[in-house]
Protein backbone atom coordinates (compact mmCIF):
# COMPACT_ATOMS: atom_id res chain seq x y z
CA UNK A 1 0.00 0.00 0.00
CA UNK A 2 1.67 3.22 -1.04
CA UNK A 3 2.37 5.37 2.06
CA UNK A 4 0.53 9.07 1.66
CA UNK A 5 2.94 11.79 1.96
CA UNK A 6 2.37 14.13 5.01
CA UNK A 7 2.07 17.69 5.71
CA UNK A 8 5.79 17.73 6.67
CA UNK A 9 7.53 15.80 4.05
CA UNK A 10 5.49 17.92 1.38
CA UNK A 11 6.41 20.76 2.60
CA UNK A 12 10.10 20.19 3.21
CA UNK A 13 9.88 19.22 -0.37
CA UNK A 14 8.38 22.56 -1.98
CA UNK A 15 11.13 24.16 0.53
CA UNK A 16 13.32 22.88 -2.29
CA UNK A 17 11.13 25.42 -5.03
CA UNK A 18 12.27 28.79 -2.91
CA UNK A 19 16.35 28.58 -3.62
CA UNK A 20 16.66 31.08 -0.62
CA UNK A 21 14.50 29.43 1.57
CA UNK A 22 16.23 28.44 4.89
CA UNK A 23 12.98 27.08 6.76
CA UNK A 24 11.25 29.38 8.05
CA UNK A 25 8.66 29.07 6.19
CA UNK A 26 8.32 25.22 6.27
CA UNK A 27 8.31 25.68 10.18
CA UNK A 28 6.10 28.22 10.32
CA UNK A 29 3.28 25.99 8.37
CA UNK A 30 4.24 23.52 10.52
CA UNK A 31 3.34 25.18 13.79
CA UNK A 32 -0.20 25.75 12.08
CA UNK A 33 -0.28 22.49 11.61
CA UNK A 34 0.75 21.17 14.83
CA UNK A 35 -2.34 23.68 16.14
CA UNK A 36 -4.95 22.74 13.88
CA UNK A 37 -4.83 18.79 15.24
CA UNK A 38 -4.74 20.42 18.60
CA UNK A 39 -8.06 22.21 17.84
CA UNK A 40 -9.23 19.28 15.98
CA UNK A 41 -9.45 17.43 18.96
CA UNK A 42 -11.41 19.57 20.75
CA UNK A 43 -13.93 20.19 17.79
CA UNK A 44 -14.12 16.28 17.56
CA UNK A 45 -15.27 15.54 20.75
CA UNK A 46 -17.14 19.52 21.92
CA UNK A 47 -20.24 17.67 22.19
CA UNK A 48 -18.73 15.61 25.53
CA UNK A 49 -15.80 18.50 27.15
CA UNK A 50 -17.22 21.70 28.50
CA UNK A 51 -15.95 23.21 25.81
CA UNK A 52 -19.83 24.19 23.74
CA UNK A 53 -21.68 27.30 24.54
CA UNK A 54 -20.40 30.72 25.55
CA UNK A 55 -17.58 31.80 26.42
CA UNK A 56 -19.39 34.72 28.07
CA UNK A 57 -17.26 37.42 26.38
CA UNK A 58 -17.64 39.30 23.11
CA UNK A 59 -15.15 40.04 20.28
CA UNK A 60 -14.08 43.30 19.06
CA UNK A 61 -17.08 42.46 15.85
CA UNK A 62 -19.25 42.49 19.10
CA UNK A 63 -20.04 38.79 18.47
CA UNK A 64 -20.41 36.71 21.45
CA UNK A 65 -17.58 34.61 21.86
CA UNK A 66 -17.74 30.47 21.84
CA UNK A 67 -15.53 28.59 24.45
CA UNK A 68 -13.96 26.94 21.09
CA UNK A 69 -13.14 30.37 19.86
CA UNK A 70 -11.17 31.14 22.77
CA UNK A 71 -9.48 28.12 22.74
CA UNK A 72 -8.59 27.71 19.22
CA UNK A 73 -7.25 31.53 19.16
CA UNK A 74 -5.27 30.31 22.14
CA UNK A 75 -3.90 27.57 20.33
CA UNK A 76 -2.67 29.01 17.21
CA UNK A 77 -1.56 32.16 19.20
CA UNK A 78 0.71 30.04 21.37
CA UNK A 79 1.69 27.63 18.78
CA UNK A 80 2.93 30.65 16.22
CA UNK A 81 4.23 32.19 20.10
CA UNK A 82 6.73 28.74 20.69
CA UNK A 83 7.29 28.64 17.04
CA UNK A 84 9.41 31.35 16.73
CA UNK A 85 8.88 32.13 13.21
CA UNK A 86 6.21 34.78 13.32
CA UNK A 87 6.29 38.29 15.26
CA UNK A 88 2.89 39.67 14.81
CA UNK A 89 -0.27 37.33 14.92
CA UNK A 90 -3.23 39.08 14.14
CA UNK A 91 -6.56 37.67 14.71
CA UNK A 92 -10.27 38.02 14.38
CA UNK A 93 -10.95 37.52 18.20
CA UNK A 94 -8.41 40.11 19.57
CA UNK A 95 -9.07 44.29 19.10
CA UNK A 96 -5.26 45.09 17.97
CA UNK A 97 -2.14 42.38 16.46
CA UNK A 98 -0.22 40.47 19.20
CA UNK A 99 3.16 41.58 18.90
CA UNK A 100 6.01 38.25 19.99
CA UNK A 101 8.74 39.78 20.97
CA UNK A 102 10.45 36.74 23.12
CA UNK A 103 13.85 36.68 21.72
CA UNK A 104 13.47 34.42 19.50
CA UNK A 105 10.56 35.74 17.55
CA UNK A 106 11.23 39.41 17.64
CA UNK A 107 13.25 39.41 14.78
CA UNK A 108 11.26 36.71 12.90
CA UNK A 109 10.25 37.72 9.46
CA UNK A 110 6.35 36.16 9.09
CA UNK A 111 3.15 37.89 10.17
CA UNK A 112 0.23 35.72 10.58
CA UNK A 113 -3.17 37.06 10.30
CA UNK A 114 -6.22 34.81 11.21
CA UNK A 115 -9.55 33.51 11.86
CA UNK A 116 -9.08 30.59 14.60
CA UNK A 117 -12.17 28.94 14.39
CA UNK A 118 -14.52 30.63 11.24
CA UNK A 119 -18.45 29.40 11.35
CA UNK A 120 -17.91 29.02 15.03
CA UNK A 121 -21.82 29.50 15.99
CA UNK A 122 -22.14 26.27 13.71
CA UNK A 123 -20.53 24.36 16.69
CA UNK A 124 -23.59 23.71 19.14
CA UNK A 125 -25.27 22.27 16.20
CA UNK A 126 -22.24 19.80 14.80
CA UNK A 127 -21.85 21.83 11.59
CA UNK A 128 -18.63 22.36 9.57
CA UNK A 129 -16.25 25.20 11.66
CA UNK A 130 -12.87 26.07 9.91
CA UNK A 131 -9.92 27.91 10.80
CA UNK A 132 -8.55 30.61 8.02
CA UNK A 133 -4.38 31.91 8.03
CA UNK A 134 -3.11 34.14 5.94
CA UNK A 135 0.92 34.38 5.85
CA UNK A 136 3.28 37.72 5.05
CA UNK A 137 6.93 39.09 5.15
CA UNK A 138 7.03 41.80 7.43
CA UNK A 139 7.48 44.83 5.67
CA UNK A 140 9.54 46.65 8.45
CA UNK A 141 13.19 45.94 8.09
CA UNK A 142 14.02 46.38 12.00
CA UNK A 143 12.56 47.63 14.97
CA UNK A 144 9.31 46.33 16.70
CA UNK A 145 6.64 45.21 13.51
CA UNK A 146 4.01 47.88 13.34
CA UNK A 147 0.70 47.84 11.96
CA UNK A 148 1.87 48.83 8.53
CA UNK A 149 3.40 45.48 8.87
CA UNK A 150 0.18 43.69 8.68
CA UNK A 151 -2.11 45.94 6.49
CA UNK A 152 -0.59 44.51 3.07
CA UNK A 153 -2.70 43.97 -0.09
CA UNK A 154 -3.77 40.36 -0.47
CA UNK A 155 -1.25 40.48 -3.83
CA UNK A 156 1.25 40.28 -1.19
CA UNK A 157 0.32 37.51 0.70
CA UNK A 158 3.65 34.50 0.76
CA UNK A 159 1.26 32.30 1.64
CA UNK A 160 -2.70 31.26 2.83
CA UNK A 161 -4.68 28.22 4.03
CA UNK A 162 -7.87 26.74 6.01
CA UNK A 163 -8.45 23.92 8.08
CA UNK A 164 -11.89 22.58 7.61
CA UNK A 165 -12.94 20.32 10.67
CA UNK A 166 -15.94 18.23 9.21
CA UNK A 167 -16.56 14.78 8.75
CA UNK A 168 -13.30 14.63 8.09
CA UNK A 169 -10.38 17.18 9.18
CA UNK A 170 -8.81 19.31 5.94
CA UNK A 171 -5.87 21.45 5.92
CA UNK A 172 -5.60 23.51 2.01
CA UNK A 173 -2.63 25.84 1.37
CA UNK A 174 -1.03 27.40 -1.07
CA UNK A 175 2.38 29.24 -1.33
CA UNK A 176 1.94 30.70 -4.56
CA UNK A 177 2.58 27.56 -6.73
CA UNK A 178 -0.89 25.73 -6.38
CA UNK A 179 -3.14 24.61 -4.11
CA UNK A 180 -2.63 21.38 -2.63
CA UNK A 181 -5.29 19.80 0.27
CA UNK A 182 -4.45 17.06 2.99
CA UNK A 183 -6.45 15.40 5.00
CA UNK A 184 -5.92 13.97 8.72
CA UNK A 185 -5.44 10.24 9.84
CA UNK A 186 -6.21 10.50 13.25
CA UNK A 187 -4.94 7.12 13.41
CA UNK A 188 -1.23 8.63 13.03
CA UNK A 189 -1.81 11.70 14.23
CA UNK A 190 -0.79 13.47 10.46
CA UNK A 191 -2.00 15.61 8.21
CA UNK A 192 -1.52 13.64 4.52
CA UNK A 193 -1.21 14.40 0.62
CA UNK A 194 -5.47 13.71 -0.15
CA UNK A 195 -5.54 16.29 -2.36
CA UNK A 196 -2.96 17.13 -4.94
CA UNK A 197 -2.69 20.37 -7.16
CA UNK A 198 -6.57 20.86 -6.69
CA UNK A 199 -8.19 23.46 -9.45
CA UNK A 200 -11.75 24.63 -9.13
CA UNK A 201 -14.05 23.78 -11.94
CA UNK A 202 -14.05 27.41 -14.41
CA UNK A 203 -17.90 26.52 -14.38
CA UNK A 204 -20.75 25.08 -11.30
CA UNK A 205 -24.21 24.66 -10.90
CA UNK A 206 -23.92 25.43 -6.85
CA UNK A 207 -25.05 29.32 -5.61
CA UNK A 208 -24.34 29.75 -2.08
CA UNK A 209 -25.68 32.85 -0.15
CA UNK A 210 -28.07 33.97 2.31
CA UNK A 211 -31.47 34.22 0.52
CA UNK A 212 -33.05 35.37 4.07
CA UNK A 213 -31.55 39.08 2.84
CA UNK A 214 -32.33 38.68 -0.15
CA UNK A 215 -34.61 42.01 0.45
CA UNK A 216 -31.98 43.95 1.51
CA UNK A 217 -29.05 42.43 -1.71
CA UNK A 218 -28.44 45.55 -4.40
CA UNK A 219 -30.19 44.97 -7.48
CA UNK A 220 -27.63 43.59 -9.19
CA UNK A 221 -27.06 40.37 -6.24
CA UNK A 222 -31.21 39.73 -6.95
CA UNK A 223 -30.85 39.91 -10.83
CA UNK A 224 -27.82 37.02 -10.47
CA UNK A 225 -29.95 35.45 -7.99
CA UNK A 226 -32.93 35.28 -10.23
CA UNK A 227 -30.64 34.53 -13.37
CA UNK A 228 -29.31 31.08 -10.93
CA UNK A 229 -32.81 30.19 -10.80
CA UNK A 230 -34.54 30.43 -14.63
CA UNK A 231 -35.01 27.43 -16.24
CA UNK A 232 -32.59 27.05 -18.77
CA UNK A 233 -31.16 23.70 -19.94
CA UNK A 234 -28.65 25.10 -22.41
CA UNK A 235 -27.09 26.52 -19.08
CA UNK A 236 -27.74 23.50 -16.90
CA UNK A 237 -29.90 26.15 -14.68
CA UNK A 238 -31.77 26.41 -12.50
CA UNK A 239 -28.70 26.26 -10.16
CA UNK A 240 -28.55 23.95 -7.05
CA UNK A 241 -28.61 26.69 -3.23
CA UNK A 242 -26.16 25.23 -0.81
CA UNK A 243 -25.55 27.40 2.20
CA UNK A 244 -23.76 26.31 5.08
CA UNK A 245 -23.35 29.34 7.12
CA UNK A 246 -19.76 28.55 7.71
CA UNK A 247 -17.67 30.48 4.43
CA UNK A 248 -14.97 28.13 4.88
CA UNK A 249 -17.23 24.61 3.99
CA UNK A 250 -19.04 26.65 1.70
CA UNK A 251 -15.59 27.68 -0.31
CA UNK A 252 -14.47 24.42 0.04
CA UNK A 253 -17.45 22.39 -0.95
CA UNK A 254 -17.19 24.59 -4.12
CA UNK A 255 -13.64 24.43 -4.89
CA UNK A 256 -13.92 20.54 -5.18
CA UNK A 257 -17.19 20.90 -7.16
CA UNK A 258 -17.71 24.06 -8.99
CA UNK A 259 -19.76 26.82 -7.26
CA UNK A 260 -20.12 30.70 -5.91
CA UNK A 261 -19.58 31.88 -2.61
CA UNK A 262 -21.52 35.46 -2.32
CA UNK A 263 -21.63 37.55 0.75
CA UNK A 264 -22.59 40.69 -0.81
CA UNK A 265 -22.84 44.30 1.22
CA UNK A 266 -26.43 44.90 2.48
CA UNK A 267 -28.76 47.70 4.03
CA UNK A 268 -27.42 46.60 7.24
CA UNK A 269 -23.93 45.73 6.54
CA UNK A 270 -22.77 48.32 3.49
CA UNK A 271 -19.15 47.04 3.89
CA UNK A 272 -20.05 43.57 3.79
CA UNK A 273 -19.92 41.20 6.83
CA UNK A 274 -16.96 39.08 5.99
CA UNK A 275 -13.69 40.49 7.06
CA UNK A 276 -10.82 41.04 4.51
CA UNK A 277 -7.56 40.35 6.20
CA UNK A 278 -7.97 37.49 7.54
CA UNK A 279 -11.04 35.67 5.75
CA UNK A 280 -11.43 37.13 1.87
CA UNK A 281 -7.48 37.89 1.37
CA UNK A 282 -6.94 34.53 2.50
CA UNK A 283 -9.79 32.58 0.51
CA UNK A 284 -9.31 34.45 -2.47
CA UNK A 285 -5.44 33.71 -2.72
CA UNK A 286 -6.31 29.81 -2.23
CA UNK A 287 -9.13 30.36 -4.78
CA UNK A 288 -7.36 32.20 -7.67
CA UNK A 289 -4.21 30.02 -7.45
CA UNK A 290 -7.04 26.56 -7.88
CA UNK A 291 -7.65 29.05 -11.15
CA UNK A 292 -10.71 30.92 -9.76
CA UNK A 293 -11.56 34.45 -9.13
CA UNK A 294 -12.49 36.48 -6.18
CA UNK A 295 -14.27 40.17 -6.47
CA UNK A 296 -15.93 42.37 -4.27
CA UNK A 297 -18.35 42.58 -7.19
CA UNK A 298 -16.94 45.25 -8.84
CA UNK A 299 -12.75 45.13 -7.96
CA UNK A 300 -10.37 41.94 -7.53
CA UNK A 301 -10.00 40.68 -3.61
CA UNK A 302 -5.99 40.72 -3.47
CA UNK A 303 -6.10 44.16 -4.91
CA UNK A 304 -8.45 46.44 -2.62
CA UNK A 305 -6.01 48.51 -0.32
CA UNK A 306 -6.32 47.44 3.55
CA UNK A 307 -6.66 50.54 6.25
CA UNK A 308 -8.06 48.28 9.20
CA UNK A 309 -7.22 45.28 10.57
CA UNK A 310 -11.12 44.32 11.30
CA UNK A 311 -11.68 45.88 7.45
CA UNK A 312 -14.69 43.82 6.01
CA UNK A 313 -15.57 43.46 2.06
CA UNK A 314 -18.26 42.05 0.16
CA UNK A 315 -17.29 38.61 -1.41
CA UNK A 316 -17.79 36.85 -4.75
CA UNK A 317 -15.47 33.92 -4.66
CA UNK A 318 -15.80 30.44 -6.68
CA UNK A 319 -15.97 29.59 -10.30
CA UNK A 320 -14.46 32.07 -12.92
CA UNK A 321 -17.01 31.93 -15.26
CA UNK A 322 -19.85 32.04 -12.26
CA UNK A 323 -18.01 35.01 -10.97
CA UNK A 324 -17.54 36.89 -14.26
CA UNK A 325 -21.88 36.51 -14.71
CA UNK A 326 -22.35 37.74 -11.03
CA UNK A 327 -20.15 40.87 -12.31
CA UNK A 328 -21.78 41.47 -14.73
CA UNK A 329 -25.05 42.10 -13.02
CA UNK A 330 -23.40 44.11 -10.34
CA UNK A 331 -21.74 46.35 -13.40
CA UNK A 332 -25.56 47.87 -13.56
CA UNK A 333 -24.78 49.59 -10.43
CA UNK A 334 -21.20 51.60 -9.37
CA UNK A 335 -20.31 50.91 -6.02
CA UNK A 336 -20.75 55.10 -5.67
CA UNK A 337 -24.51 54.83 -6.55
CA UNK A 338 -24.93 51.31 -4.20
CA UNK A 339 -23.74 53.17 -1.53
CA UNK A 340 -25.69 56.35 -1.61
CA UNK A 341 -28.90 54.01 -2.32
CA UNK A 342 -28.51 52.56 1.25
CA UNK A 343 -28.11 55.91 2.78
CA UNK A 344 -31.49 56.74 1.25
CA UNK A 345 -29.85 58.87 -1.30
CA UNK A 346 -30.96 57.45 -4.19
CA UNK A 347 -33.83 55.21 -5.60
CA UNK A 348 -32.56 52.11 -7.16
CA UNK A 349 -35.21 50.93 -8.84
P1 LIG B 1 -24.72 34.86 7.95
C1 LIG B 1 -19.62 32.83 10.14
O1 LIG B 1 -20.13 33.62 11.21
C2 LIG B 1 -19.28 33.79 9.00
O2 LIG B 1 -18.30 34.70 9.40
C3 LIG B 1 -18.86 33.00 7.77
O3 LIG B 1 -18.17 31.83 8.06
C4 LIG B 1 -20.18 32.69 7.09
O4 LIG B 1 -20.06 32.51 5.70
C5 LIG B 1 -21.00 33.94 7.42
O5 LIG B 1 -20.45 34.51 8.61
C6 LIG B 1 -22.45 33.60 7.67
O6 LIG B 1 -23.11 34.82 7.90
O7 LIG B 1 -25.04 36.33 8.05
O8 LIG B 1 -25.23 34.25 6.66
O9 LIG B 1 -25.11 34.05 9.17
Amino acid sequence: MKIAKTLGQFILEKQADFPYAKGELSRLLRDIGIAAKIVNREVNKAGLADILGEAGTTNIQGEGQKKLDVYANEQFISALKHGGECCIVASEENDEFIPIESEVSKDAKYIVAMDPLDGSSNIDVNVAVGTIFSIYHRTSTHGKATMDDVLQRGTEQVAAGYVIYDSSTMLVYTTGKGVNGFTLDPSIGEFCLSHPDMKIPKDGLIYSINEGYYSHFPDGVKKYIKYCQVEDAKTSRPYTSRYIGSMVADVHRNLIKGGIFIYPVTASAPSGKLRLVYECNPMAFIIEQAGGKATNGYERILELEVNELHQRSAIFIGSENMVHKAEEMMSFFSPQLLKRSFEGVVELQ
